[in-house]
């Protein structure tokens, strides 16, 4: 391994869509506030970047739930949030927001990359429509009776009751959790990342490389993911709300708002640094570390990195700290 000269240091980027409360504090942003200012100490060269995470379907609702359209709807989150990191103390060198153009660019850029290099699948199938409110469902937006259990409040993905992991077509009587309609099966095209053909690199680069330096936790749930089997996950999304796909006949179509969400910070480090922002992410004598929650450990350990591999030019994080949630009276705060 080289030697290392820099520090990218990242915090997960949370959605504007709420406050900012202790819970995510100590997780997420108290460990590397910590840890850059002592290599800041160290007079080394480092760099902390966050931002607000303004896209993705929960968006979407909470502006419809106020009356307001999403753009109002993150710009008010986001200067809240940044505000409350300001008012913690919290020593971000930027606190950038994924609405911004920079990041609409890169992330742009950065899919058709990939698209261009073959990396995505095209396909198309049926979905769960919502004919009153016009939208596809996301799966956690479908209710149904659990085909396991009997359960009649299962979700799309999962029964909460017997924690069988469904898909929303398994569901009996299926019902959209907006309107409380019978949603119907429309046909729709989507852009597939096959994450089942970088089982071999993920084996390699997690459980044979970070055998001794992952925290058990992390390396744990790694493990246990891709001995169950990785499946080809679906990149885009029937959305007017996020990054356009930049391709012919994708209207009405956007990215994932989680592969979108992490090239956040590699659009945050452009703006903060634009004239070398490249060696924070690209040279190999840069370490990278991504601070984050433990239920974000499947995006940073695994489809971030695999996105960042199959594009070719990136490093790839030394280390993703996840910490525990915070618990208050035996919950999760
Ligand atoms: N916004 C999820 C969360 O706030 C998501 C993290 C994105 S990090 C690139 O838990
Ligand atoms: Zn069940």
């Amino acid at each position: 391994m080289s030697e290392t000269k820099r520090y990218t240091v990242t915090a997960a980027l949370p959605y504007a869509n709420g406050g900012i409360h202790l819970g995510h504090l100590a997780g997420a942003y108290l460990p590397p506030d910590i840890y850059v200012r002592y290599r800041r100490l160290k007079n080394e060269d480092v760099i902390f970047v966050c931002g607000s995470d303004e896209h993705g379907v929960p968006i979407t609702l909470g502006a419809r739930k106020e009356g307001i359209s999403p753009q109002q709807f993150v710009d008010k989150y986001h200067e809240l949030m940044k505000k409350s990191f300001s008012e913690f103390g919290i020593s971000f060198d930027i606190y950038s927001r994924t609405s911004n153009k920079i990041h609409h660019e890169t992330a742009s850029q950065f899919f058709l990359d990939l698209y261009n290099a073959k990396k995505f699948a095209e396909e198309t199938s049926q979905q769960f429509y919502d004919e009153e409110e016009k939208i596809f469902l996301a799966d956690r937006y479908i209710k149904g009776t659990c085909p396991v259990c009997a359960n009649e409040n299962a979700y799309g993905d999962q029964c909460e009751k017997c924690g069988s992991s469904l898909s929303p077509k398994e569901l009996k009587n299926p019902v959209s959790v907006l309107s409380g309609k019978i949603p119907v099966l429309k046909e729709t095209k989507h852009w597939y990342f096959p994450l089942n053909e970088y089982e071999n690199f993920f084996r390699d680069w997690i459980l044979e490389n970070h055998k001794h330096d992952w925290k058990t936790n992390v390396y744990g749930q790694c493990k246990s993911w891709i001995d169950a089997g990785l499946h080809p996950r679906a990149m885009t999304r029937d959305l007017e709300w996020g990054v356009k796909v930049p391709l012919p006949n994708a209207e009405g179509k956007v990215l994932y708002v989680w592969f979108d969400a992490p090239i956040g910070y590699i659009s945050a480090t452009k703006e903060l640094k634009p004239n070398d922002w490249e060696k924070y992410w690209k040279d190999k004598d840069t370490t990278l570390l991504h601070f984050i929650g433990k239920d974000n450990i499947v995006f940073h350990c695994l489809l971030f990195p695999a996105f960042l591999h199959a594009h070719g030019e990136y490093i790839l994080p030394a280390n993703v700290p996840a910490n525990e949630f915070l618990n208050l009276e035996g919950e999760k705060l």
